[in-house]
């Protein structure tokens, strides 16, 4: 929990409760969905040290003593190639309509000063700021993995460079992963929420089902068991998520795009399936906090990311299923 104390110590007539949402927007592997976690407290979101692993939207539910903020995480903006990547950025910019707030993430180069005097943000964050500004929503920025940076006075040159090419309704450095800088960002983003009654119990902390997150925690594991490409090529599909009172009990399978992939999700002895499968059943029980039994198998859905008929087969559907409003 943060110290809101500023905003909580003004009493009732002074400060009203608010309730807004707030857009989690930036170039894939800048930290979004790793600041969405540290914002509600609990690992809603996946994080993998890959880009592009968030591939759809999600809400996460921030709750204070007199605020709510829905923290939309959506995938990083990047140039799509192929049907599932035009997808994850038709959901990105979908996650920033309707929102009160935007936060602009991007992460801050491990440069020294010498070298930050002279950096500019690339040409496809430049391209992701143009689109989020298109929308005509205020921008927060948020320079993220503050923690890597080589020298402290390097972050003035890097803000000088993004404040030219926007004006940012405020410039925050963070270090999500340690918790740095969160209680200053929290107090830039519940300022800027209307006032308004929470939509949501303060106990939700996502807008997802179990089976949703389930997926997603299979999806974490293929990142960390799998070789760099394979798990582009994977999706997760949940065909039975029974919740017991005492244990729940899933069956869910991995789809990959060629024959020749499944013998490498299962490996050797099924070692590499097994592995995934006890790693993804420890993520849901410490979400649930209730034991379950996890079943996983692998098959084909021939190239899947490039299909779209396939892509909405697989859950990747345009539908609008959770947007803020
Ligand atoms: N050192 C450091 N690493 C961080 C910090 N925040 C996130 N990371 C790491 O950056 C990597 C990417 O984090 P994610 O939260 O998955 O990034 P994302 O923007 O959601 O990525 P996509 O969903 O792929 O677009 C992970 O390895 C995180 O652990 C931070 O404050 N400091
Ligand atoms: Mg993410």
């Amino acid at each position: 929990m943060h110290d809101f104390g500023e905003l909580t110590t003004l009493g009732p007539a002074l400060a009203p409760h608010r309730f807004g949402f707030v857009a989690v927007c930036g170039r894939p592997n800048v930290g979004k969905s790793t600041l969405v976690n540290a914002l509600v407290g609990e690992p809603v979101a996946i994080a993998t040290a890959h880009p592009q692993t968030t591939r759809e939207r999600m809400l996460g539910i921030w709750s204070g003593p007199d605020f709510q903020a829905v923290l939309v995480d959506t995938p990083g903006l990047h140039r799509p190639r192929s049907a599932l990547n035009r997808y994850m950025v038709g959901e990105a910019l979908a996650g920033c309509r309707d929102v009160d707030l935007v936060l602009l993430l991007a992460e801050l180069p491990a440069l020294t000063v010498d070298k930050a005097q002279t950096w500019l943000p690339g040409d496809v964050a430049r391209e992701g700021l143009e689109q989020l500004v298109s929308l005509g929503k205020p921008i927060v920025l948020v320079l993220t993995k503050h923690d890597r940076l080589r020298e402290a006075a390097a972050l003035l040159p890097v803000t000088r460079a993004w404040s030219k090419l926007h004006a940012f309704e405020a410039v925050v450095p963070v270090a999500a992963l340690e918790g740095h800088g969160l209680d200053a960002l929290g107090r830039e983003i519940v300022a800027r929420l209307p006032p308004g009654e929470a939509h949501y119990p303060d106990d939700q902390l996502t807008d997802r089902p179990l089976r949703w997150h389930l997926a997603e925690f299979v999806r974490a594991e293929l990142f960390e068991h799998l070789g760099e490409e394979l798990p582009y090529s994977c999706a997760v599909v949940v065909e039975r998520y029974d919740a017991g009172a005492e244990k729940d009990s899933v069956r869910a399978t991995i789809y990959v795009e060629r024959e020749s992939q499944k013998p490498m999700v299962i490996g050797r002895g099924a070692q590499v399936i097994k592995a995934i499968s006890i790693a993804a059943r420890g993520r849901l029980e410490r979400l649930t906090g209730r034991p379950a039994d996890l079943r996983l198998r692998v098959d084909v859905a021939a190239n899947w990311t490039r299909d779209p008929a396939r892509l909405a087969s697989l859950g990747y559907s345009a539908i609008d299923h959770g947007a803020p409003r």
